[in-house]
């Protein structure tokens, strides 16, 4: 290896990841005050950037919110490893500039959309929500994003778009998990046409006020909080309306164990695991899981008249 001269070598790699962040917080504060500027450049579109004009929303919780450190170390993020800190070791090989999202299918207006057009749908939002994955886990994250059905407002779905399917990118190159036959790569996940339109479902594209890190699904990922973590699928490319009921990875992986609708539902068990109680990151006694991973009063109606054991 060359040897580097010491002004060569950047301060991420000589600072641990906890200061360079600060460091790197404080030193937008004082650009933004010398310039007025609000946004940061595409190329400053990483990780630990703040996000401008993040507005509150009604979307709080009494809850603890899950440390960053915890939201940001602790991932299912298959593409980059199927291990809990794999994500957060390998992403780092994602590049989320230049990215474009399309949205196409049974709509009156397709249309490909560059992220930083994308960025600036609607104002982003500060959502606090409950999220709960399929293994047992919960955490409590503070997304920044905005209601899902903006995008699908300006869409125009025709009569025949009954569902929405979402895609991740699909590069073995970038993606190194995607070179082991672990899932049918990309990612695809789906939602019924009700259920990406509730207000409740979020594109997101920060955490913690700042750019997703990209094991938390950079540039843009969905977050379905009243439903398993799988279903929150992550670094989309494609989001396509369909007619039929999408096949999605985990369905298409093992159908006996993860169905189409994966509401969180204490009542119906995983075939090899209850889902009566969770563990809270950070807690050490376990919770009892709520209905609808307590977003029944907002999404139960979706549901009436259906057997949420056979649709499960
Ligand atoms: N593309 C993609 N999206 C994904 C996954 C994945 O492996 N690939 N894992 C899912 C699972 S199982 C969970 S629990 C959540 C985790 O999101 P988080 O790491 O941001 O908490 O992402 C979901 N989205
Ligand atoms: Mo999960």
């Amino acid at each position: 290896m060359l040897i580097r001269r010491a002004a060569d070598i950047l301060s991420s790699e000589i600072t641990p990841p906890e200061i360079y962040r600060e460091r790197r917080r404080f030193m937008q504060g004082m650009g933004a005050l010398a310039a007025g500027a609000a946004l940061g450049t595409a190329a400053e579109a990483e990780a630990g950037v703040r996000l401008a004009g993040v507005r509150a929303s009604p979307y709080k919780l009494d809850d603890a919110k899950t440390p960053y450190k915890d939201v940001t170390s602790y991932n299912n993020f298959y593409e980059f490893g199927t291990g809990k800190s794999d994500p957060a070791e390998n992403a780092g090989s994602l590049k989320t500039r230049p990215w474009t999202v399309a949205v196409e299918g049974e709509v009156r207006n397709p249309r490909l959309y560059d992220i930083d057009t994308l960025l600036k749908l609607a104002p982003l939002e500060e959502r606090v929500y409950r999220m709960r994955c399929v293994e047992g886990w919960s955490m409590v994250i503070p997304w920044v994003g905005f209601s899902l059905r903006e995008l699908i407002r300006r869409a125009e779905p025709t009569g025949d778009a009954k569902y929405v399917e979402f895609v991740t990118l699909h590069d073995p190159k970038q993606m190194p998990g995607q070179r082991a036959r672990i899932l049918d790569w990309p990612y695809v996940e789906g939602l019924r046409l009700d259920e990406a339109m509730h207000p409740l479902t979020l594109l997101a594209v920060g955490l913690y006020g700042e750019v997703l890190p990209n094991q938390n699904g950079a540039p843009v990922r969905l977050v379905v909080p009243w439903k398993y973590g799988f279903k929150s699928a992550k670094s989309i490319v494609k989001i396509r309306f369909v007619e039929k009921q999408p096949l999605t990875a985990w369905m298409a992986a093992a159908p006996q164990e993860y169905g189409f609708y994966s509401n969180v539902n204490p009542s119906v068990d995983h075939p090899r695991w209850s889902q009566a109680k969770e563990r809270r990151i950070g807690e050490f006694f376990k919770r009892d899981t709520l209905m609808f991973n307590g977003y029944g009063a907002q999404v139960a109606q979706l549901y009436r008249g259906m057997d949420l054991k056979k649709f499960f």
